[in-house]
Formats: C-alpha cells, structure tokens, sequence
C-alpha cells in the first residue's frame, strides 16, 4: 500500500507545519461540532436526515451533469450509510496546500467550487451542508474512489483524518465515489436514519432525474411495520416528473384527462426545465419546485415564470375562442388549486434568502417562461377537450374567487354579525375555545344519553344522523349540500379549507364519539377523512380526539368493570376478580343503550375517561421527506375511502398478512 498522500501537515516555506488559514480551518470544523445547529438546523431527526440528503445530492450532482447514471443508497444494520456512485470520482491530486483535494473536501469547511468546478453544483450550496460538516458530525466516514484505474481510500473520525489518501489497489472497471458515514452519537443523540424517510427521500431523487438509476439496499433489521420498505429496490423512471405527479395524485378525479407535461432542453445545452400539471377535481393541489433535484419550498424565479406562463398561455387560449371571461385569470386562479411540479437544471444557481430554499436566479426566469407559454398554447390547441375542461375549472375559481371577496365586503359592511348556529346543537354554556369541547355523536338516542350525561358548562354535543357522506367520494358542490356536513361546519365556526380560521374554532377538543362497533368505527373513519380534507390543520394542531366507549360490562356482586373490547375483557375478568366467580357480562349494543351515568362515567368525564388524540404529519413545504409523507397519508386516504372499490381491494389484499389480532 502506498502512502502517496500524507496527511501530516507539510512544512511551509518559513518551516512552521501550520500557516494561519490552516490554523482557520481546523477552527472551522471544531466550530461545526461545538455548534452543530448553526450548520444543520439542529441535531434532531430532521437534521440527522439532512446529512444523508447532502450526500446522495453529491451523488446527483454527478449524475445531472451527465458523469454518472446509477446510484446506490445503503442502510446498514450498524446505523451507518453508504452512498455510491459511477461517475468520474472526486479528484484525489495534489492541491496547492499539500493536501489532497479529496482531503480538502472532507475537512475544509468551504471546500466547494475551488477545486470541484461542477457544471450542476447544488450539494453545499443549497443546503448550505457540504460533505465536510457531515464528515465532522460523523463518528466515522470513510471514502473511497475508484479514479483512473486506481482505488484511493481515505478514513475520518469526526472530520479528521484517522489515515492518509492511500491507494488500495488497481481497479479495471470501476469508476466512481462511495462514502459511508457513521452519524456521530454524541451529537445526534438517539436519533437514528428511518429507512422509510430514507426510502422516499431516494425514491424522489429518482423521479426528479429520469437519467438516473437508483439502487436501494436496506438492512432487514432496519425494517418493521412501521419502516415497511423493502430490502433491494431499484428506482428509475423514465417518465420522470409524469411518473411523480401521478403518484401523488393517486386516484384523485382530474378535471382533465391528460397532465401537460414537457422536458425542454435549451439550445446551449446547459438549461433545463422539465414541469408536469393537472388539476384536481377536489382542488386541493399542491405545487413542487425544485433546482437540479433540490426542492426550492419558497419558490423562486422558476416558479413565478412557471405561473406566469401558463396564466399568459390560457388567458391568450380563452381569447382565440372569444371567451370573455378568460380576460379576469390570475396566475392565482390557475396555479393555487393545481398540482404541478417545475423541476429546472442550471449551473451555479443562486439563492434568495438565509435558507437559501427561494430561487433567486434570472437565467431560469429565462429558461422557463417562453418555452413553457409556447408549449401551453400548443398543447391547448392540440387538445380542445381538455382546455375547454380546464378554462371552465379555471373560469369557476375565477367566479369563486369574486364572490369570495363580496361576501366579505359584505361581510364587514352589515353591522350585526350574528353567530349562527346548527338547531339541533347542544351547546356549552362557557364560551371559551381552550377548555371546551363538542361531542359528535351517532344518532339520537347516543345523542340523548350524552346530553344527560355532559357537563353543560363544557361539553356541547352534536347528533349526526347515521353515516355522514363521504367527503373522499363525492364532489364539491355534493358536499356543500350536505346538511350534516353543514351543521358540524357551522358548529366549529372556523370555516374550511382557504377560509380555514383557527382562531374561530369555537371548542378546544372535537371528541368523535361512535358505537364501539364496526359500523360506529366506519362512522368515525368518515369523519376522520371529513376533517383530514376539510380542516387539516384541526388535526395538525391536536384539536380531534377519539373517544373510547367501552363494549362490555363486567358485573360481579357490587364491584363493575368496563371493557373497550374482547381482549380487554378477558384481561379484566383474569385479573380484576375472584378465580371462578361468576361474573355477569353485558355487551353494549350500542351507546343509546348506556345510561347516561354510565356514559359520563366511562367515555365523557375528563377525570375518568380515555380518549384518542387523532395525529398526522404536520404538512411541512420546506422538507421533501415530510411532505412525501404527507402525500403518503393523502394517498392512503384516498385509497382507503376514495372512489376507486378496487384500490381498497389491492390494499386489503396486499396487507392481510400484517394482521393479527383481530376482534370479531
Ligand atoms: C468533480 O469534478 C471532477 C470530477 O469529479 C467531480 C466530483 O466531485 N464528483 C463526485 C463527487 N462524484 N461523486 C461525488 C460525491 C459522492 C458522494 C457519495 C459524496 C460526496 C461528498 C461526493
């Protein structure tokens, strides 16, 4: 083994081993370990997470400036993870220090652009990351790069080199970068990579650069029921952003049947901007953008091109067809609603603000803006069916939007703005939004039984009639139509959707309360998906809760139990009383049947009762890996009480080996 890069400070013209920007950068990342957040935001999962995305987006870097086409993405038993790809390797010659420019890049904290001179720089500059601020947060990182028909490897211990870039052997056909890294406990704590968070994460990369292969290998005691990835996936799609829009719009209705989508290449080969869009019947779009695979969660000079374009494109569309009302579109009624994801490549972006997550570059305003109008009006031309279908949708947020505004004008201008009320509320008497709370109830007679059994100061109750309508199955104009939807709206006070207003919510907790049956858990599924589509936020914000009625209960001389379901009952009659005795069982066959004492006392009384806290991630733009799982939830929503029978099928299908323990 040849020792070709020694590590040993070289001794300078004065002979002295350090000169002072040495000295600077030793303080650099001594200083990244003492403050790991000023670096990474903080040393919390999200963090942690942050420090895989720096890496594989090395690796993209590479693979978007066309040097390499597969990736591979490992998660290893251990904790550690190794990212590795076949492009040109990172440089391990002399530089003017004495020092490796490998070395340099692990260990200096500004380390990029001297020596890289990468076409598709985003990795430490986006992030504002670098490979040597993961090195330094790492316990252990080792590199290895297969260049010129040779292996160098060299190891680190929070980022200091613990061996010199040495040469391992030749190699004949191998070319290319792998690092694994060790996050560094002290630092990061009990933190530890989620193969699911990671899983999606590389997946995104892979539908961001149709070039790219990705391999995914994952260690099998990294995955559970909660991370259920699989243990070898290769992601490549050559659709590109069609292939993501279409995941995340799962099996949502589309106002038309075709997205516009489209991959321009400009002329000078450098630029690139690649887009896929279509709007939801449902209206709940989201938009993406991204530069060189990174999300740009503010947006950016490509996004407001982007929306520019397209609002330019359809407005000129409405007029060729003598649609007057296309006149009023804004960039507003066209893009709030879509779902659209703008992914552009350019070489040495440039960022707006601290967190460098806003475009700020004017070659992209460029690059996007008449190439996407151009696009658009061809494609509207090519497609009249679909662009009547979308100008009317359009046309329609248009309307809404100026009625939206009269009726708030409106609004402002009457003097008495009473509150209004459902009639078959049962209101508190305090009136207070933190203490208070309202039970949605199955039917009457529950409806009864809790309205003896409250605590009229706090606790309102609202009895819905039966099965309330399906929010995930049924359009816009259905669902305003509902009258049970309407009460539960009206009640709240705090509006949906856009109008959505927290500080109008008129109860601190929102308690589904519903027969511990399958019908009464069907009943609350629905309302849970009411709430997820409506009102997210509610939920984000740990306002809804599940109550817990109990099923049975357990009678024996002058001592009772209740029981929430079988097994709970078998626990309690093992445990709870004299071997042998004989205890009357009663099941409730629903809640009408409870008294109300019994109600208040097992399922309504704060003191007594359990209750459920209904939780989703909270939707978060600036994270692709959150957001993704955000889409997964939207997904499983939308699989689980959606239109489509057969997605449930598959689901169940797929799934029933997770089962177990059922209750029948
Ligand atoms: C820079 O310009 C000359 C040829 O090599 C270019 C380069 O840096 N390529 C490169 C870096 N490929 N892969 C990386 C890389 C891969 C990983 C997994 C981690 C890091 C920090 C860089």
């Amino acid at each position: 083994m040849s020792n070709l890069f020694d590590t040993k400070p070289p001794a300078d013209s004065d002979g002295k081993s350090y000169n002072a920007s040495q000295i600077k950068k030793l303080e650099g990342l001594e200083a990244v370990r003492h403050r790991p957040g000023m670096y990474i935001g903080g040393v919390d999962s999200r963090s942690l997470h942050h420090m895989a995305a720096e890496i594989i987006d090395n690796s993209m870097d590479e693979a978007v400036a066309g040097h390499a086409n597969r990736i591979e993405v490992e998660l290893y038993a251990d904790g550690s993870l190794a990212v590795t790809d076949n492009g040109r390797g990172i440089p391990v010659d002399m530089h003017e220090s004495g020092k490796s420019a490998l070395e340099l890049i692990f260990t200096s904290l500004h380390s990029g652009g001297k020596f890289d001179g990468k076409a598709y720089k985003t990795s430490g500059g986006l992030h504002g990351v670098g490979s040597s601020v993961v090195n330094a947060l790492s316990e252990k990182l080792i590199v290895e790069v297969a260049r010129d028909k040779k292996l160098w490897k060299q190891k680190y211990s929070k980022g200091k080199p613990t061996t010199p870039v040495e040469k391992i052997s030749d190699v004949n056909n191998r070319r290319g970068t792998k690092v694994r890294f060790y996050p560094d406990k002290e630092i990061f704590g009990d933190n530890i990579f989620i193969a699911s968070k990671l899983h999606r994460l590389v997946r995104s990369k892979a539908y961001l650069f149709k070039g790219v292969e990705i391999r995914w290998r994952c260690d099998k005691s990294k995955i559970s029921k909660e991370n259920p990835v699989p243990e070898k996936e290769t992601f490549h799609f050559p659709n590109g952003l069609s292939d993501y829009l279409s995941h995340q719009i799962g099996k949502r209705a589309c106002v038309s049947s075709r997205a516009f989508s489209g991959d321009i290449l400009e002329d000078d080969g450098i630029g690139r901007v690649e887009w896929c869009i279509q709007w939801t019947v449902d209206g709940d779009g989201f938009a993406n953008s991204y530069c060189n695979t990174v999300p740009t969660p503010q947006g950016g000079t490509h996004e407001n091109a982007f929306r520019s374009a397209l609002t330019k494109a359809l407005k000129n569309y409405g007029e060729i067809l003598g649609e007057k009302k296309a006149s009023g579109i804004t960039s507003s009624d066209v893009c709030d609603e879509a779902s659209y994801l703008l992914s552009v490549f350019i070489s040495e972006p440039q960022f707006q603000s601290q967190t460098k997550d806003r475009l700020s570059s004017p070659e992209a305003t460029k690059l996007v803006e008449g190439l996407v109008r151009d696009r658009f009006e061809q494609w509207l031309s090519s497609d009249p069916q679909s662009a009547r279908q979308i100008l009317d949708y359009i046309i329609e947020r248009m309307e809404e939007r100026n009625k939206r505004r009269i009726q708030k004008e409106a609004r402002r201008k009457s003097p008495t703005r009473k509150l209004r009320l459902p009639g078959k509320l049962a209101d508190c008497s305090d009136k207070n939004s933190v203490d208070t709370e309202i039970f949605l109830v199955e039917g009457d007679s529950a409806g009864g039984s809790a309205k003896q059994g409250r605590n009229r100061k706090t606790q309102a109750i609202l009895a819905l009639k039966g099965k309330i309508l399906n929010v995930a199955s049924a359009n816009k104009e259905k669902i305003n139509a509902n009258q049970e939807i309407k009460d539960i709206i009206m009640a709240l006070g705090c509006g949906t959707r856009k109008e959505f207003d927290i500080n109008k919510l008129r109860y601190g907790r929102i308690v589904i309360m519903t027969d511990a049956d399958v019908d009464g858990a069907h009943i609350a599924t629905l309302l849970m998906t009411f709430f997820y589509r409506e009102m997210p936020q509610l939920i984000e914000q740990g306002h809804l809760y599940l109550a817990m009625p109990p099923l049975f209960r357990l009678v024996y001389k002058n001592t009772s139990f209740y029981a929430r379901d079988e097994k709970h009952k078998d626990k309690l009659l093992k445990t709870e009383f004299p071997k042998n005795a004989k205890v009357n069982v009663s099941r409730f066959k629903g809640l009408g049947e409870m008294l109300p004492k019994q109600l208040k006392e097992t399922t309504m009384n704060p003191e007594t009762r359990s209750l459920i806290k209904v939780c989703v991630p909270k939707r978060n733009k600036a994270n692709e890996s959150n957001l993704e799982e955000s889409r997964e939830t939207d997904n499983m929503v939308e699989t689980l009480m959606g239109k489509k029978p057969e997605k449930r099928f598959n689901f169940i299908q797929e799934n029933a080996h997770f089962v177990s323990d059922i209750d029948i």
